[in-house]
């Protein structure tokens, strides 16, 4: 299915591995826990994140950026195997993914429109896995203020960002808090994966 030139494979991982994957985003929390970053101006993100592999990306009061290591210095633990597995298997892109951003939306949690551009490499995709609750997720053109298009991504569900899309702005405008039963308190996860440099 097209989304706005994003690839969207509804419902590809089917609950067992969806269970699964949680089990092992838990191992991944242990290592590295959830944290609520905030922006440069000093504003709480309501998105709590955490990240695996050779770069994980955090935000403090110098800005965002990729980091090789989590805010207190130790070492992000590695990208899953079954994720790289995953990658291969729909990204299409020879190189392997660096980064592997968990994101976990919990009531009112919303992301601001807003472009993936921080990597170097835009040949390769980003690879999106949606888990629990379902988002309201909106996808524009490459320019700020062109036409969008809505849709709900749903637990399971894979997006692939190539070509053209991989420049687009996007952003979650809410989760329907509840809607899953996968996660024990709720909230949504979302997981993507990239090529950083
Ligand atoms: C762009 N995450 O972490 S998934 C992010 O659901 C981020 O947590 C969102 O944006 C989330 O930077 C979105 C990534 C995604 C998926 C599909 C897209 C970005 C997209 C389709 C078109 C353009
Ligand atoms: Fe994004």
């Amino acid at each position: 299915m097209d989304l706005n030139g994003a690839t969207l494979f509804p419902g590809y991982l089917d609950a067992e591995s969806q269970r699964n994957l949680v089990a092992i985003l838990r191992d991944v929390a242990e290592q590295a826990p959830f944290r609520q970053y905030e922006t440069r101006f000093g504003r709480k993100m309501s998105v709590r994140m955490t990240a695996a592999g050779e770069f994980g990306w955090i935000s403090d009061s110098r800005g965002y950026r990729y980091a090789a290591t989590q805010p207190d210095g130790q070492p992000w633990p590695a990208i899953p195997e079954t994720l790289l597995t995953l990658w291969h298997e729909l990204a299409d892109c020879p190189r392997r993914p660096q980064c592997c951003l968990v994101n976990y939306y919990g009531d009112n949690t919303k992301m601001g429109l807003h472009q993936d551009r921080d990597e170097v490499d835009f040949s390769c995709p980003v690879l999106s896995v949606s888990l629990g609750d379902d988002a309201l997720f909106r996808v524009g053109g490459v320019e700020r203020g062109g036409a969008t298009q809505s849709v709900w991504l749903k637990s399971g569900d894979v997006v692939l960002l190539s070509g053209p899309s991989r420049l687009a702005y996007h952003g979650v405008d809410r989760i329907r808090f509840g809607s899953s039963s996968l996660l024990p308190r709720n909230g949504r996860i979302n997981i993507t994966l990239r090529v950083v440099d």
